[in-house]
């Protein structure tokens, strides 16, 4: 194949062209917040975007490198603030960058065999995911929430693994600041 270029819009997390925009709304998140009362009232009223992620597509293999911009809108179910489904790489010997390029978001990681980790984010913040570790993104700000991810071509998405077992670890706002604690329905 040829080499391309798209053009990154960092302030508002668009790629522009993109080859596809996921969108994730409320009701695809139904069963991932731990206050499912404040769930249900909120979806009763409406049912907003939570985040969007903006994919080039490249072809599934090893030696390529997906690349995509995800948007989190601001906002909380109950106290528990709009973040991504989170997932492991179906292929779970991929890593990922993530990028932070606008707002104030929590990375939030964790391994089959229990270790756990979380990470701050800022514009400019860049984590590494090692292999193996699944990953959620967090929006902890009244802004948007922008980050690059860079990925393995045949990396791929596990998202089942997370919606049986939940995450470990749960951001929620305690006297008006996020705060990272213990989900006491993990599985
Ligand atoms: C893909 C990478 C991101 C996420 C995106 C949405 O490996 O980690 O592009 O797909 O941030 O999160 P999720 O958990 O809904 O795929
Ligand atoms: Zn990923």
């Amino acid at each position: 194949m040829q080499p391309f270029a798209t053009v990154l819009d960092w302030r508002e997390g668009t790629i522009s062209p993109a080859d596809n925009v996921v969108v994730r709304r409320l009701s695809d998140m139904k069963t991932m917040y731990h206050d499912q009362a404040a769930m249900a009232r909120m979806l009763k009223a409406s049912d907003p975007v939570l985040y969007e992620v903006y994919e080039v597509h490249v072809p599934p293999e090893a030696g390529h490198l997906n690349h995509c911009c995800s948007i989190i809108y601001p906002g909380k179910v109950g106290d528990e603030y709009f973040m991504t489904k989170g997932h492991f790489h179906a292929v779970e010997g991929t890593a990922e960058i993530y990028v932070g390029l606008q707002g104030e978001g929590m990375l939030l990681m964790q391994t089959r065999d229990g270790q756990v980790a979380h990470i701050a984010f800022r514009p400019g913040v860049m984590a590494y995911i090692p292999p193996y570790w699944a990953h959620r993104m967090v929006n902890i700000g009244a802004e948007r929430f922008i980050f690059l991810g860079v990925y393995p071509g045949n990396a791929g998405h596990n998202y089942g693994t997370i919606e049986q077992t939940g995450f470990a670890r749960l951001v929620v706002e305690r006297d008006g600041a996020p705060v990272v604690i213990p989900n006491p329905q993990a599985g």
